[in-house]
């Protein structure tokens, strides 16, 4: 009983009838004591997934599809289609010939290209050639299609924030009238303008997304390849780059960081944890991911695995060969809220 004499279940019927209800009943999971994310880890095997996608590519065509993707779907999110709590993941196929007509939305988008040559996305127009292991941003709101002018199936990862922009309810879509958006030229001009560590004397084009679009595996291999000669390894995570935004050095796109790492063969980083939770996939060797309270998992080329977030965890490249790995995560979201936390060794 209560001073005022009302029993507890009837006094929280009636707050439920007002639309409101007690505090005390939920404090500790409305506010954890540390995150809890819904996604578990999971690998995305590609040597079953590729022949899914492919059967895809008979059972629609990529003009029929719009985007003709198999969506990654974490296994603790159930009956949703995102990778982890805040961002979406999807194996995309394009045939030789094929369109995946002009759209623009909200959402921002990456693309890591992870199998076919003759590959391309072009935004607003302007060109990116897609070949292995290259990071291609398609920046909110921008016009962009995507198609195929080689002999042989192109295959690609998705990265994009939608789950994130869905919480926010701040999505926007519209296509464009013409399949493709007409062509203005190509990521290499774009790169002249604004790579090279030369930028245009006067900036007009402040933009929260990196200017720079295409970033070629073959330049960031070379930077990874200079890095690990030099001995310059980071003990957590070994060589490692991220994609910058050339105009302000911030993350490439605003609510998606991507990062390459080269994980020495035979080389035992520290483990890490961190509130941002990891989207990865291998471009080169058999990294095996090592979860703390999981059983460690051998990666091969092209898999994709999810870290969720504040899990502690290491990768290692194994004893035989070097590993490249591409990952994507929340974490810019994280930094611009003051949220990012992470706790090193
Ligand atoms: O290529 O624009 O996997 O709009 C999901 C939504 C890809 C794309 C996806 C999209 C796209």
């Amino acid at each position: 009983m209560t001073t005022t004499g009302i029993a507890p279940d009837r006094f929280r019927q009636q707050l439920s009838a007002l639309n409101a209800a007690p505090l005390w009943d939920v404090l500790a999971t409305l506010v954890p004591p540390q995150p809890r994310s819904n996604a578990v880890p999971n690998v995305w095997r590609w040597a079953q997934l590729r022949p899914q996608l492919l059967a895809a590519g008979e059972l629609i065509s990529a003009e029929e599809a719009e985007r003709r993707v198999l969506m990654l779907c974490n296994p603790g999110i159930v009956g949703r289609r995102q990778v982890t709590d805040t961002l979406y993941a999807g194996l995309q196929l394009i045939h030789p010939g094929e369109s995946a007509r002009a759209h623009r939305h909200s959402q921002s988008a990456l693309r890591f290209v992870l199998e076919g040559e003759g590959g391309f996305t072009s935004v607003d127009g302007l060109r990116a050639d897609m070949r292995r292991g290259d990071f291609i941003v398609t920046p909110s709101w921008k016009w962009h299609d995507h198609g195929n002018d080689g002999d042989g199936p192109v295959m690609w990862l998705d990265g994009l924030d939608v789950p994130l922009v869905s919480f926010l309810q701040a999505g926007f879509r519209e296509e464009h009238e013409a399949v493709r958006f007409p062509a203005r030229g190509s990521a290499e001009q774009v790169f002249h303008r604004y790579g090279n560590g030369l930028l245009p004397l006067e900036r007009r084009d402040a933009g929260s997304t990196s200017p720079i679009f295409s970033y070629p595996y073959e330049r960031t291999r070379e930077s990874l390849e200079q890095l690990v000669s030099a001995g310059e390894i980071d003990e957590y995570r070994g060589a490692v780059v991220r994609y910058a935004n050339p105009l302000n050095g911030d993350w490439a796109m605003p609510s998606i960081g991507a990062w390459m790492q080269c994980l020495p063969k035979r080389w035992k980083p520290l483990h890490t944890r961190s509130t941002d939770s990891v989207v990865l996939t291998v471009v080169e060797g058999t990294p095996t991911i090592e979860i703390d309270g999981e059983v460690p998992v051998l990666l091969q080329p092209n898999d994709v695995f999810v870290v969720p977030g504040w899990r502690r965890w290491r990768a290692l490249a194994g004893d035989t060969e070097d590993a490249v790995i591409f990952a994507y995560s929340d974490r810019p979201v994280h930094e611009k809220l003051g949220l990012y936390r992470e706790q090193l060794g």
